[in-house]
């Protein structure tokens, strides 16, 4: 494995810097996704290319024309004809999970300080995917890959490519300098940016504001003890307790001393470090700091002049083992890409390098790489297949296309990944590791990942529900008992006003949200109820009800109102819903009317309804499209994008359907620009990302552009009959 060494990158970085016709996608153990580069003439015959890998690295593949589709049916069987050829062996769909822009720079600063190398062909891939990846106007780069430049964005990616082997004298890196002193370098980065670059020892620790491990030792009945933060942020702050308490730096060398030149206009030597600690770029600005969060910092600022050592040694240690928890309890995989790499370096830190732990993070790190058409990126996690299996799968048997012979060993095949997919246990270290229970759940990828989600868990049951008994050819792989499982998950997921979150419970307290210290993202400190999971789940138990209306009677039908209330106060004075997952209104609206629509709420009998559908009408565009741009999600107010988006007018479509909206003209112009943007082979071209968190990060779900416009062209389809139908009648 080559490590850190010079390396000869070609200047044009438009094409290709390795072979394409060697790289393969290898999917094993339950959905895992790693990229190979076939050295060998033998090992090319041997491993022959498929449809799968030449789709994702952009390859034209080998999928014919076909007839062009008349009606809405023929267009989704069509889109299903393509979409099929793109299941993998073990019947999920792999797909590229990139968009956030900040994540490849800590895997190539965690992987450099852990001593951690990188195959030859996946550096120059790196490097080739972040130059291609340079803001056209201004060569910097942005929190995620449509986003304006930022310092966040900018000094990270620069630092990425350095450590890649990039000269600082290539173009790409004397333009992406000159954006980032032209905004003012590295002192104004954001707090997670000052945290890698002290990792990498270029920024000083003193400019950071603390992070002390001694929160691990508060009793757990504190209003503000970390158990109580979101999931994800309680995970990165873990290792970065760590890292921060013990002060982790890497050595100096030639190159680290350059980049401390490189990112800073002034003098690294005579920069004031305590007063960078709150110094944050505008441009990269979302939540700032509240007073409780700077006079807190500024406390433990002082406390950390004169630490108390037995303390100090009681949180590392506390924080050390939470930490090798999380990586026993998802095999090295850990909740996402943040605290994986955090993980290894505090892993590294006290077992060093080439310790089991080591090589369980390297093997594992492989996991959250994808080689996409512009080069390799590091993915939001370790692949979204629970997510995109559920979806399509639904889709199948809710259009009628489950029942068509050439696609059912599909539909077999999905079950069986379902099956599999089910998490069994609760975690090996449960309580102990502040988890939420696992045992019937359905997490977002992978079960060795294992975390449970409230609306995978949903998305999961009703698509194996569907596949189970809603078509005559499968064999019922999932007992009633692990259905019975999934719902008493669920169940314990629900909050006392209705809905449902993420991962937990709503744990910590709102006023908790003052203390994010993380100035790029927004609620984030705790977990709050979104519509989108709370649909996910009330429209699982709705369904699961009707095939087992005895387990849990009450129970169910007391969580399926209580978060129709929930909906209903959710809904904004205009008509929509609020996305936090996708962009924006249109997708969570789809949810929300969804919901509804399971207990008799629609158009005609809801004002809710009602006013959704007049809230999207309102934005349906001339061409029958709709599009929303990620900006929406910030500023949770509707924002167009330039174009119509085909996957958004899909969820608008499907929520006039829903709501049982009784008039066809808007759904057949949205149906009919669908159809006008497909391929003739079936495929819609990649448009606009589609998913967002935390309120200013988009991330791609690259797989909605098949599942969703198969859905509701399918749906609309029989819809547009029912209208008719019920027009003439
Ligand atoms: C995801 C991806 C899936 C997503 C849905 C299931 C769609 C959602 O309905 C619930 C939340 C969840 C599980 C989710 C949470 C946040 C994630 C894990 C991500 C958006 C993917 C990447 C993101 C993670 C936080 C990225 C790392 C960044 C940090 C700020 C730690």
């Amino acid at each position: 494995m080559s490590l850190w060494g010079p390396l000869n990158v070609p200047d044009d970085y438009t094409q290709p810097f390795t072979d394409y016709q060697r790289w393969r996608l290898l999917v094993n153990d339950g959905g895992r996704h790693t990229w190979h580069y076939l050295k060998t003439e033998e090992e090319v015959k041997s491993w022959p290319q498929n449809e799968v890998d030449r789709f994702w690295l952009g390859l034209k593949t080998t999928m014919p024309d076909l007839p062009t589709p008349t009606t809405p049916l023929e267009a989704a069987r069509n889109g299903y004809k393509y979409y099929k050829e793109l299941q993998s062996h073990d019947g999920h769909w792999a797909g590229e999970y990139g968009g956030p822009m900040f994540l490849l720079p800590g895997l190539v600063i965690g992987s450099y300080v852990t001593g951690m190398g990188f195959e030859e062909h996946e550096r120059l891939e790196f490097i080739r995917y972040l130059m291609n990846r340079a803001h056209p106007d201004d060569g910097g780069w942005g929190i995620h890959v449509e986003g304006h430049s930022t310092v966040f964005g900018t000094g990270l990616n620069y630092t990425a490519l350095r450590l890649l082997g990039v000269s600082k004298d290539h173009p790409v890196c004397v333009r992406a300098r000159a954006t980032l002193h032209k905004l003012g370098g590295c002192t104004s980065i954001p707090a997670w940016g000052k945290f890698w670059l002290s990792i990498l020892n270029c920024y000083d620790w003193e400019g950071n504001n603390p992070v002390p491990p001694e929160l691990w030792t508060l009793p757990d009945w504190i209003p503000f003890h970390p158990h109580r933060w979101w999931i994800h942020v309680r995970n990165v702050y873990i290792p970065m307790s760590y890292l921060y308490g013990v002060k982790f730096q890497a050595e100096e060398n030639d190159l680290i001393l350059s980049l401390r030149e490189e990112l800073y206009p002034e003098d690294y030597y005579s920069i004031h470090w305590p007063s960078h600690r709150n110094n944050v770029n505008v441009v990269d600005l979302y939540a700032p700091h509240s007073k409780l969060y700077d006079g807190l910092a500024a406390i433990l600022g002082v406390y950390e002049q004169c630490t108390i050592p037995p303390l100090r040694r009681a949180g590392l240690k506390r924080a050390y083992e939470l930490i090798c928890m999380e990586d026993d309890n998802t095999a090295y995989q850990t909740l996402g890409p943040v605290s994986k790499m955090f993980n290894l370096i505090a892993r590294f830190h006290a077992e060093g390098k080439g310790s089991e732990s080591w090589k369980m993070h390297r093997i594992k790190r492989q996991d959250f790489m994808w080689m996409g058409a512009e080069g390799m990126m590091m993915c939001g996690t370790n692949g979204s297949q629970l997510w995109d299996i559920g979806f399509i799968t639904q889709a199948l048997v809710e259009t009628g296309l489950a029942e068509e012979e050439e696609f059912k060993p599909s539909l077999v095949k999905a079950l069986e990944w379902l099956d599999q997919a089910q998490i069994r246990k609760n975690p090996m270290h449960y309580e102990a590791a502040y988890r939420h229970t696992t045992k019937g759940a359905w997490g977002f990828s992978t079960t060795e990942q294992g975390y449970t989600v409230s609306d995978c868990t949903g998305e999961g049951l009703k698509a194996s529900m569907y596949l189970q008994f809603d078509v005559d050819y499968t064999e019922h792989l999932i007992s009633p008992q692990r259905m019975y499982n999934a719902v008493d998950v669920m169940l314990s997921l629900q909050n006392p006003n209705g809905g449902f979150a993420s991962y937990e419970l709503i744990r910590g307290p709102a006023w908790l949200e003052k203390l994010n210290p993380a100035e790029v993202f927004g609620n984030i400190m705790i977990e709050y109820c979104y519509p989108e999971c709370t649909t996910s789940v009330i429209t699982s138990l709705a369904i699961f009800r009707r095939h087992f209306p005895d387990y849990r009677k009450a129970d169910v039908d007391c969580a399926i109102k209580k978060a129709i209330k929930y909906l209903h106060k959710a809904q904004t004075p205009e008509g929509g819903w609020v996305g936090s997952w996708g962009i924006c209104f249109t997708y969570a609206t789809q949810f929300a009317l969804e919901s509804l629509s399971l207990v008799g709420e629609t158009y005609e009998t809801s004002e809710y309804a009602r006013k959704a559908c007049q809230f999207l009408l309102s934005h349906q565009r001339e061409d029958g499209g709709w599009g929303e741009s990620y900006k929406s999600c910030e500023s949770s107010s509707w924002i167009e994008h330039k174009d119509s988006q085909v996957v958004q007018t899909c969820w608008a479509v499907m929520s006039l359907m829903y709501a049982k909206y009784p008039y066809a003209e808007p759904i057949e112009k949205g149906v009919k620009l669908v159809m006008s943007r497909q391929r003739p082979d079936g495929s819609w071209p990649q448009e606009a990302i589609e998913g967002v968190f935390n309120k200013t990060c988009a991330i791609a779900y690259p797989n909605f552009k098949f599942s969703f416009p198969i859905w509701m062209l399918g749906k609309a389809h029989h819809y547009l009959h029912y209208l008719r139908g019920k027009n003439t009648a």
